[in-house]
């Protein structure tokens, strides 16, 4: 008896989700919710994901085109520049610097604030870290991109004052992880989205949609060479964690770390050491955006026992300790600090 074939089932292309929309279509969709929005938005995220695509691919050759290693220059906050932080930086600064809803921008790689105009009609400040992690960039390990965006303050005297703001009054804030793949994760106060960027297309497409942090995982990431500098009750952490079975993760890239515990679940610290008493990450542009998604995912952030995101800003490169992540593993550490 001969067996009748059946029709062959086409493949789902796994590159491809149901309704494929790339990142600039999908926030020119959710304003469209908005009446009287004017698109002005979406034309600074435009910026951001020409900048996103531009830099990954100088990542990609920078080894060929010989762009890695240092400068020999230090950033406004100490740190020593590599040429891709100042490419990073350059290529934000232009494709930002032109567009109109820009009133101020601020980054890492610049003492002071670029003043564009002061006009109402320039609503949004954008704060950014052009290339988190970029000590990493020699041994190829994953960096990042990190991004606040504010609304500008039109009474702030001296208009540089516009930018200290608490993390609450972010509008949006994101990152961009230039990994395996390269992410663009965005979130505009209504949840966390994920775009991944299709590297022959040269698009952002939506992959995941209102991510979700797991609400606990025995993982803990944090550079635990510093342990004897740290406070008691992260030590006392420490030694529980130890006890619990938990499993330590630390690419010392604050991008690629969280991204993992987005993903996966966990708590990053970076908790105050003799050398940086304050802390290490820089609150406006580096821990503000992540704890903004962190939150928006459904976890917590902290810096010591204070809501991260309440911290009120009082210089545009000022520090802070971190602890974010999965809701029960913030608990934990929190728990032992307030011991
Ligand atoms: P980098 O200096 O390479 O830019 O933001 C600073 C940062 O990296 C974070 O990405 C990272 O988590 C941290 O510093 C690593 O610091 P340690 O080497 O002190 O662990």
């Amino acid at each position: 008896m001969s067996t009748v074939a059946k029709d062959p089932v086409p493949p789902t292309d796994p590159g491809l989700s149901e309704n494929l929309a790339t990142l600039e279509s999908h926030i020119l969709a959710e304003e469209s919710r908005y009446p009287g929005a004017t698109g002005t938005f979406t034309w600074i995220l435009s910026a951001l994901t020409l900048s996103a695509k531009i830099i990954a691919n100088k990542i990609r050759r920078a080894r060929i085109e010989d762009v890695l290693g240092a400068i020999g220059t230090v950033n406004a906050t100490g740190d020593e520049q590599q040429k891709l932080d100042v490419i990073a930086n350059e290529t934000l600064m232009r494709a930002l610097g032109n567009r109109a809803g820009v009133a101020v921008l601020a980054s890492e790689e610049n003492d002071q604030p670029i003043i564009l105009r002061t006009k109402e009609d320039r609503p949004y400040c954008v704060l950014f870290d052009p290339l988190d992690g970029s000590s990493n960039l020699d041994a190829c390990v994953s960096v990042g991109t990190i991004f606040s965006i504010l609304r500008h303050d039109t009474e702030a005297d001296p208009i540089e004052k516009s930018l200290l703001q608490p993390g609450v009054k972010q509008v949006a804030a994101g990152y961009i992880l230039y990994g395996s793949s390269c992410v663009f994760v965005l979130t505009t106060g209504h949840g966390v989205n994920l775009f991944v960027l299709h590297p022959s297309v040269g698009a952002f497409i939506l992959a995941q949609e209102n991510l979700r942090i797991p609400k606990a995982a025995p993982s803990y990431s944090v550079n635990e060479a510093y342990r004897a500098q740290f406070p008691a009750g992260y030590q006392k952490y420490l030694d529980w964690v130890h006890t619990q079975g938990y499993s330590s993760r630390y690419i010392g890239t604050m991008v690629a770390d969280i991204h993992r515990i987005l993903v996966q679940g966990g708590v990053f610290l970076y908790p105050p050491t003799k050398k940086n008493p304050s802390g290490k990450l820089r609150l406006m542009y580096e821990a503000n955006p992540m704890a903004m998604i962190v939150e928006q995912a459904g976890g917590k952030a902290y810096a010591g026992t204070e809501p991260l995101l309440e911290v009120q800003p009082e210089a545009l490169h000022q520090r802070t300790s971190v602890i974010m992540g999965s809701s029960a593993e913030v608990d934990h550490v929190l728990r032992h600090l307030k011991k």
